[in-house]
């Protein structure tokens, strides 16, 4: 295992977390993004870690999306999946000609579009069974969750080994789609609902109604994986569930995003499922019904 210097492209909780973890393993590590309020922050201050052992801080370089970066082995793709088209190009930019473009982004659709800018060969798909919780910029909380899924392919090891350095569980795939749509179970349960209900994820748990509702959304979701040729590993709402346990005490980014009156990921999560379903025929009346409330909330 090998500490690897790694841009990573968004300023966010998840970019701050992961880029903190990068460093402290002894990676140098670049933060690019439009968020002033944190690049200022990470460059004057580093970033600021709360986890189970107290607090710490992690030195990283932050910079706006305008300045001049020297192309990384290994680029990791942070921001909003709303937010992917535009700095796909940037990515590929960013990511020297023998190195590697990896999204550990929520929702479909990242992949190909940064595969788009970047050539299929340079860009890989992972997932990411963590949470993060924004304090303000350049500081997190640790979500909880430590399980990241990359799929095999070129150049793989670069950021399988730098991962594994910052301490994340990492594993392998020949076909990352099971994976994929695991987590994009928990997310169309986890993240409107939370958003919602304006609560942890692990308070849903707690409520009878709400982990009904998690189970039929994800039992949904599976039903459409299923229609479309992909078997998840288990039952859709087993893993939901379990996904929920491990990162209870995360405030999911959806609620977070609703929180700072952001765009939320909504059309990428239940959005994408609702159309592929339609695609495919598949009944998902709780995933419509979560899609519509937070779509209305947003009005
Ligand atoms: O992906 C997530 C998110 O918040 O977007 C998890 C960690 C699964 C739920 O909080």
């Amino acid at each position: 295992m090998t500490a690897a210097n790694a841009t990573l492209v968004g300023t966010g909780a998840l970019a701050s977390f992961i880029g903190a973890r990068l460093a402290r393993a002894g990676g140098a590590v670049t933060l690019v993004g439009t968020w002033r309020e944190a690049i200022d922050t990470i460059a004057a201050r580093g970033i600021t870690v709360e986890d189970e052992s107290g607090q710490w801080t992690a030195l990283a370089r932050a910079v706006g999306a305008d300045e001049p970066i020297a192309p990384a082995a290994l680029v990791i793709v942070l921001v909003k999946s709303g937010q992917t088209a535009a700095v796909a190009p940037m990515a590929a930019r960013l990511a020297r000609r023998d190195g590697v473009v990896l999204t550990l982004q929520n929702g479909l659709g990242n992949r190909e579009l940064l595969a788009a800018a970047a050539g299929e060969d340079r860009v890989l798909l992972g997932v990411a069974f963590l949470g993060a919780t924004g304090l303000g910029p350049g500081a997190v909380r640790d979500g909880g969750g430590s399980r990241i899924v990359v799929e095999d392919g070129p150049r793989a090891d670069l950021a399988v080994d730098a991962l594994r350095a910052a301490g994340f569980s990492v594993e392998t795939a020949a076909d990352i789609r099971p994976a994929q749509w695991s987590k994009l179970a928990a997310n169309c349960a986890l993240n409107p609902l939370s958003a919602l209900k304006r609560v942890p994820n692990g308070a849903l748990l707690e409520d009878a109604e709400a982990r009904a509702t998690i189970e039929q959304a994800a039992r949904e979701v599976g039903r459409v994986a299923a229609a479309a040729g992909i078997r998840l590993p288990r039952d859709a709402a087993a893993g939901a569930l379990e996904t929920a346990r491990a990162v209870a005490r995360n405030r999911s980014s959806m609620l977070q995003d609703v929180e700072r009156h952001a765009a939320t990921e909504i059309e990428a999560l239940n959005g994408a499922v609702v159309r592929e379903a339609e695609r495919l025929g598949v009944d998902v009346p709780v995933n419509r019904r979560l899609l519509e409330a937070i779509r209305a909330l947003r009005a």
